[in-house]
This record gives C-alpha cells, sequence and structure tokens, in this order.
C-alpha cells in the first residue's frame, strides 16, 4: 500500500517490526526524526549492514518524543524511497490533547509524495541516478499525490477543528502549501511543538513534516482545498476539503498549544564546538576539485563517478567522519550552501535549533530534523550532542545525497 502502514505508538513506547526484505535489492529501513539508539537508525551501510534479498533485520527502539515522523528505506533511497517505501509514524503524547478546550477534534495524516509517471500512469523507471537531475534540483516528478490518491476529497464537518498531519515524502520537490479559507495555524514542525501561529504558507521540504490546525468554516465562500504552489506561483488544488455532515457549533478558543516535550536538552551557546558544512557543486557553479574515496579529483573525474556535490570538499565522505563531538557538548554548526540550489539538510538522532542568523527559508528559533537552505544562503543551528554512535547527516533531496552530499558526525 502507498503509503506505507501508519505506526501508531504513545512517547516512551517501544517500536517492534521484523524488516522482511522481499525486494530484489538490499534494503534498511530508518525511523526519520526518532531520537533512536544509533544501531536501530537503519543508516546503511553507516548503522548496519543493508539488509540483503530474502534477509530480516528486527528493529526495537523507544521512541522518546511525541509528534509526527515517518519511516522510509535508507538503502538506495532515491529508488526505493522513490517507488514509494515510505509510511508514517505517528508517536502520541502521553497527555491529552485532542478534545481538549481550543484543541482540534479529529486528527488526518496526509502524506504527500510526487511520483514521475508517465502517459500510462506508471512509473518512470530509466531515470534514477539520472546525473543530470542530480545536478539539478533532483528527480522532480509530475504528480503530486495525497495518501496516495491524486486529488483526494477529504470529508469534513462543517465547523469541525481539525489537526492536519502533513508530511512531504517526496525525493525532490520542495511543497509550497495553502490552506485559504480554513485559518491554519501551525502547531509542530517535525514533531516539535511550536507556539501556535497563523500562517498563510507552509514550506515542506523533502523530509519535512508540519502539524497544522484548521477550521472547516460552517458556509465557505469558495470551495476548500489544499493547494500547491508547483513553482510557478500558480496554486493549484491537491486536495479538497468537503463539506459533509452536521454542522458543529464552531471552535471559538484560541488554538491549544501542544504539550511541550520536556525531553529535549536546550543548547548551551556559551561556549559550543563550532562545526561548518559548505556545500558545494551542482549546475552552473559546480567544484574545480573535491576528495572522493580518499583521491581528489577534478570536476570530470567526480562526474564520471556519479559525484557532482561535496561537503566541506568531500564527495560522499562515508570514510571518515566530518567532525566528532563529547556526548553532551552544544555543537553550532553554520552550513553554507555555495550552489543554486536549495537543499534539504537532515541530521540523523538530533533535532537542532534553527538560529537567529538563519536563511529566508527558516524562522529562527523552531527546532527541526531536517532544514531547507536556499541558494547562497549561509544558516546556524545549534544541538546537543546527547546521543552516542555514528549519525548521518545529508541532503534529503535523495539524487542529490546520492551523488554526494552525504556525510556523518560522531558523538562519543
Ligand atoms: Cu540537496
Amino acid at each position: 500500500m502507498i503509503p506505507g502502514p501508519e505506526i501508531r505508538i504513545t512517547a516512551g513506547e517501544r517500536v517492534r517490526h521484523r524488516l522482511v526484505n522481499d525486494l530484489p535489492q538490499p534494503t534498511a529501513v530508518h525511523w526519520h526524526g526518532i531520537r533512536i539508539e544509533n544501531a536501530m537508525d537503519g543508516a546503511a551501510p553507516l548503522t548496519q549492514a543493508a539488509v540483503p534479498p530474502g534477509g530480516t533485520f528486527d528493529y526495537d527502539f523507544v521512541a522518546p518524543d511525541p509528534g509526527t515522523y515517518w519511516y522510509h528505506s535508507h538503502d538506495r533511497g532515491f529508488e526505493q524511497v522513490a517507488r514509494g517505501l515510505a509510511g508514517p509514524l505517528i508517536v502520541d503524547d502521553r497527555a491529552p490533547w485532542l478534545g481538549e478546550q481550543g484543541a482540534a477534534t479529529r486528527e488526518l495524516t496526509l502524506v504527500l509524495d510526487d511520483w514521475l509517471l508517465d502517459a500510462d500512469a506508471a512509473i518512470v523507471e530509466d531515470r534514477w541516478d539520472d546525473l543530470h537531475s542530480a545536478a539539478h534540483d533532483g528527480r522532480m516528478c509530475n504528480t503530486v499525490t495525497v495518501n496516495g490518491s491524486a486529488y483526494p476529497e477529504l470529508h469534513m464537518q462543517p465547523g469541525e477543528r481539525v489537526r492536519l498531519r502533513l508530511m512531504n515524502t517526496a525525493t525532490a520537490r520542495i511543497l509550497a502549501l495553502a490552506l485559504p479559507g480554513l485559518s491554519p495555524h501551525l502547531i509542530a514542525l517535525d514533531g516539535h511543538p511550536v507556539p501556535p501561529r497563523a500562517v498563510e504558507t507552509i514550506l515542506l521540504g523533502p523530509a519535512q513534516r508540519a502539524d497544522v490546525v484548521i477550521d472547516m468554516p460552517l458556509a465557505a465562500d469558495a470551495p476548500t482545498a489544499l493547494l500547491l504552489d508547483p513553482g510557478n506561483g500558480e496554486w493549484v488544488d491537491v486536495a479538497a476539503f468537503v463539506a459533509t455532515g452536521e454542522p458543529l457549533a464552531p471552535v471559538e478558543d484560541d488554538v491549544r498549544p501542544l504539550p511541550g516535550w520536556g525531553t529535549l536538552s536546550a543548547p548551551n551557546l556559551s561556549d559550543p564546538q563550532r562545526e561548518v558544512l559548505l556545500m558545494e557543486g551542482g549546475a552552473m557553479r559546480g567544484m574545480s576539485e573535491a576528495v572522493y574515496r580518499g583521491e581528489t579529483m577534478d570536476f570530470r573525474e567526480l562526474a564520471s563517478n556519479g559525484m557532482v556535490w561535496a561537503f566541506n570538499g568531500v564527495a560522499h565522505g562515508m570514510d571518515a567522519p566530518m567532525f566528532r563531538a563529547a556526548l553532551g557538548r552544544t555543537v553550532h554548526l553554520e552550513m553554507t550552501n555555495r550552489s543554486v540550489f536549495p537543499h534539504a539538510i537532515h541530521l540523523h538522532g538530533h533535532h537542532f535549533e534553527v538560529l537567529a542568523r538563519s536563511g529566508a527559508l527558516n524562522t529562527p528559533g523552531d527546532v527541526r530534523d531536517t532544514v531547507l537552505i536556499g541558494a547562497d544562503e549561509t544558516l546556524e543551528i545549534a544541538f546537543v550532542a546527547d546521543n552516542p554512535g555514528q549519525w548521518m547527516l545529508h541532503c534529503h533531496m535523495l539524487s542529490h545525497q546520492k551523488a554526494g552530499m552525504m556525510g556523518w558526525f560522531e558523538v562519543a
């Protein structure tokens, strides 16, 4: 099924699932955004060997934090995720929120994806590792779906207040979303609660999530829908909200904040460990040279090895960590994107705060596990390295990841 079945547990509970690999190629499962124990992170080949065809792997871990997360293949992800190996992982809070004063009465998980389909609506098969798209904005597709359907109708009672758990499982497309006429209020980003704030648009990079409360009007002036800007400023419908059933008395109260986590350490910025992440490469800018597998190569040689991107001068640097942090130390990471394309940078095993001097695509103070960085932007983040192990750090535009935007850091 597309998306994969929703896994739902309560914060602090264990997730236990056996991966049975019936694919003709190796695979592994990553539990995106979960501050997980390293051995269960599914980040092949760093935290486990990829599971071969016919093999199995038992995942067993605690999900410490409530919120909207997802799971997906983390081996050959540019193909496997694009073929649909992804699903929602919802961690409920121990404290009740639904049904409380000012909260929603119901919630909907909306998994947004982008598919490259041919005229027969079959997946285009032959462009998985196309270097041209990897050097641009990734494997951009042509069909946006919500929970696996093109333009579904979602039934809402007039006056109803509903929590939407929006997630972007696309491998390349940044989704600019809007919910006009539904007074959307943002309440969480990447699982982490934010003080409720009214929003006109919601920008979701690949792998990012946003929880949004909407109020279905009693009588709408216009059809209500989830809108998407495909990149040309012309908003199109991707799902319809259809008024059905008895009207409810509209909720007049301000949107109730989600309960705070209380489980995430605050960064200590008085004397952090300072690290930098320089992103280079891609079409129109390129890079003169980078190290790949221990060898310095020029642009042509890199491209002949499928590499068109580098982090700190290293393409797909799996041999050594980008940095090491002592357990409990605050890391201040300054990221600079010296390319003409945006990226969606994901840190495994940690959530980080977006600091004040940041690019246009983020709000300072937000806590995330995946952050967008625009062309020629510099972004500063900070996090407490409180989860021991070897953690991947990569672009979640998965053809960028494959073509060099991959590294890791160690916490010990
Ligand atoms: Cu990227």
